[in-house]
């Protein structure tokens, strides 16, 4: 996606995820930024105070995108070439952090946690009913999966935060495809693809036994 195109649009963003997989069922690294970038776009439209988490999936997105700008950029051409890379060369920190605090490794799985969450949530708001509020869908989705990861400062700032979202109504229609039906249904058609990276990374990262790099 061109950088200004289809700016707050979600379906486009969500597509991104369904263009990441090659015949090879490997994940690619641009359109999986792209997808992250979109996201971002999503999350900035909701109002400052959700900058200091839009910042940091900046800061990660950027991590990653100095890498394929480098002389390196084949070997973080996909997820799996990442991997493979990166452990051949022992580039990643594995127990404690240290030489490479910015590894791609450790990077990416933090998207990948983030991703986890992203699901979660979209599900939620997808089966919900029209009264449900969104803080709440969020908080759940929030608890069961990054919380788990995050201090208590984060965790208390994140759910704070969770209470300024739109309402179930006015989120959907924030994703600019139509109705809230229409929307839904959208979601419907999106989640599996988010679902088969996020399965697909999670094998990668299990195989590797790189799921709590520091
Ligand atoms: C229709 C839904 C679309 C909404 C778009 C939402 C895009 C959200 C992007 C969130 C990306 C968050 C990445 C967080 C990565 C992370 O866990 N970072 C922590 C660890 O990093 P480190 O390098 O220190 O090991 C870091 O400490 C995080 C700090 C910022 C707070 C992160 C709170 C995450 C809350 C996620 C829920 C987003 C809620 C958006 C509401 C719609």
């Amino acid at each position: 996606m061109a950088d200004g195109e289809d700016v707050h649009g979600l379906k486009g963003v969500l597509v991104m995820f369904q263009s990441c997989l090659d015949s090879k069922e490997e994940i690619l690294m641009d359109p999986y930024l792209e997808g992250w970038k979109g996201l971002v776009r999503f999350l900035n439209t909701m109002g400052p105070i959700f900058s200091f988490i839009s910042k940091d999936a900046v800061a990660k997105i950027q991590i990653m995108e100095t890498f394929r700008g480098s002389e390196q950029q084949e070997n973080y051409i996909s997820l799996q070439a990442m991997v493979n890379y990166e452990l051949t060369n022992g580039l990643v920190d594995l127990k404690q952090p240290g030489t490479y605090p910015t590894s791609g490794c450790r990077t990416i799985l933090r998207l990948h946690r983030a991703l986890r969450w992203l699901h979660l949530f979209l599900e939620g708001l997808r089966t919900s009913s029209p009264s449900s509020k969104t803080s709440t869908l969020c908080t759940d989705s929030y608890n069961a999966s990054l919380a788990n990861y995050h201090p208590w400062i984060i965790r208390k700032a994140a759910t704070m935060a969770f209470y300024a979202l739109p309402t179930r109504d006015a989120f959907l229609e924030n994703m600019k495809v139509g109705t809230t039906e229409a929307a839904i249904e959208m979601l419907g058609e999106a989640l599996p693809s988010i679902s088969r990276v996020y399965d697909i990374t999670e094998d990668l990262f299990t195989q590797h036994k790189l799921l709590d790099l520091p």
